[in-house]
């Protein structure tokens, strides 16, 4: 698909400021664009400007490919020590009987559910509580892979990891090595929030610091793991905390390369303690996709998470820089829903995903966690295709 304009006919834009003229020709180059660049895209930058440009990358990278994954998720529980101003999910220890405290066994029969299922990977997060500590996190990943040893145990973030070491009286190195032995596979990119202190120590309710947060991927990058990242933007933060933001993980890319994929994480307003903040708009979401991916030069993949930003913006987000679209998930994370997505019970089958990607005249690769392709939908025909063939959408089949 080549919907966005080329980078030649902006170029050729005798209107275009001489500054987006001088960005346009770096990302032409493959050169890398500075923290001042960074930042004039954002105050200054055109939407379809910003569409050529990452599409061009994006499609130097990858062509037209694709990527999900069957992925289920578990949210051990929804209490949480700490207090996000953003978090419409957890509950606070005060009333912690109207959430959910789940117990190893419980853990371990949400797993069973999904043993006749082609599911690649467990993606595991929740609140924080204490006695979900070291111990309990080691023995929960080791029982999970003697049940299952191919599964993926993509589990917590540094919030959890700089709670529980410090507990545990262990060092990020030494912790990171035993979460290993125990079994995980890699780390999602939760709880990166905002890494400047200006708005982290407002929003991110004592937990622990952008700092931490890059130490702790840092050690798990030196064990030769991979890990994800997220930017939770669209609030009281301002461009320059962005910039800032990208900045500090494209610097720890370049010492570590462990990271495969980028996230932006919209913020959602609902039922939380800043509902009073407005979203961001549409435009501004594709925008922010399109700048980080320019930005990001060092990263392979930026993901647009479908069941928070919906799924008609992640199909539109394939032309801004975005090639990867999460997994079909099953209804198993609370985390949106709860914070007013549109995506209410998110679950999408293999073959809405692959529609999805498909409509936009790209091609659907499934994946596994690490980017091993597992297969190409280019040529299949789902048998509900053929029942269907001539009606513009398909019918919803959730399984
Ligand atoms: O860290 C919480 C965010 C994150 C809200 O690595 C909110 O593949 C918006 O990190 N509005 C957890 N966002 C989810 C996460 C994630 C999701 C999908 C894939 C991967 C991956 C990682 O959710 C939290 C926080 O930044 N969050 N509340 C809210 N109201
Ligand atoms: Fe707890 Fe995470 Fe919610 Fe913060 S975002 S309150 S750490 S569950």
């Amino acid at each position: 698909m080549n919907q966005a304009a080329s980078i030649q006919t902006i170029l050729n834009d005798p209107s275009l400021k001489p500054e987006l003229k001088a960005i346009a020709e770096k990302v032409l180059d493959s050169k890398r664009i500075s923290e001042e660049e960074g930042l004039f895209l954002f105050e200054e930058a055109e939407l379809g400007y910003l569409g050529a440009l990452a599409n061009h990358i994006r499609e130097k990278k990858h062509g037209n490919n694709t990527y999900f994954n069957r992925n289920f998720h578990m949210e051990p529980t929804n209490v949480c020590l700490y207090t996000c101003t953003f978090c419409s999910y957890s509950r606070l220890i005060k009333k912690r009987d109207e959430g959910w405290e789940y117990t190893m066994e419980e853990m371990m029969d949400i797993v069973k559910k999904y043993d006749d299922q082609p599911v690649t990977e467990i993606h595991i997060v929740g609140g924080v509580l204490p006695q979900y500590d070291l111990k309990f996190y080691a023995d929960l990943f080791k029982n999970i892979k003697a049940h299952r040893p191919e599964l993926h145990v993509k589990a917590l973030t540094p919030v959890e990891y700089h709670y529980i070491f410090k507990k545990g009286k262990v060092s990020y190195a030494e912790g990171m090595k035993l979460m290993k032995e125990a079994g995980l596979d890699s780390m999602p990119g939760g709880g990166a929030e905002i890494f400047h202190p200006e708005i982290r120590d407002e929003i991110a309710g004592g937990k622990c610091s952008g700092e931490e947060w890059l130490q702790i991927h840092e050690e798990w990058h030196k064990l030769g793991m991979r890990s994800n990242a997220t930017m939770l933007y669209g609030h009281i933060e301002k461009f320059k905390h962005r910039i800032h933001h990208l900045e500090q993980l494209r610097a720890l890319q370049d010492k570590t390369g462990g990271f495969q994929t980028f996230i932006p994480l919209k913020f959602r307003n609902q039922n939380n303690q800043m509902s009073h903040v407005p979203e961001s708009t549409v435009v501004e979401d594709l925008r922010n996709y399109a700048i980080s991916r320019i930005y990001l030069d060092n990263f392979d993949h930026i993901k647009a998470y479908w069941p928070m930003i919906s799924r008609n913006t992640a199909q539109i987000s394939l032309a801004f820089g975005v090639n990867d679209i999460d997994g079909t998930i099953d209804d198993t994370t609370k985390i949106y829903s709860m914070a007013g997505s549109e995506e209410q019970a998110p679950a999408m089958s293999t073959m809405e995903l692959v529609k999805l990607i498909k409509d936009v005249g790209r091609k659907a690769i499934e994946r596994d966690t690490l980017y091993n392709i597992q297969k190409d939908y280019t040529d299949h025909v789902f048998e509900e295709e053929v029942v269907y063939k001539g009606y513009t959408s398909l019918p919803v089949v959730n399984k």
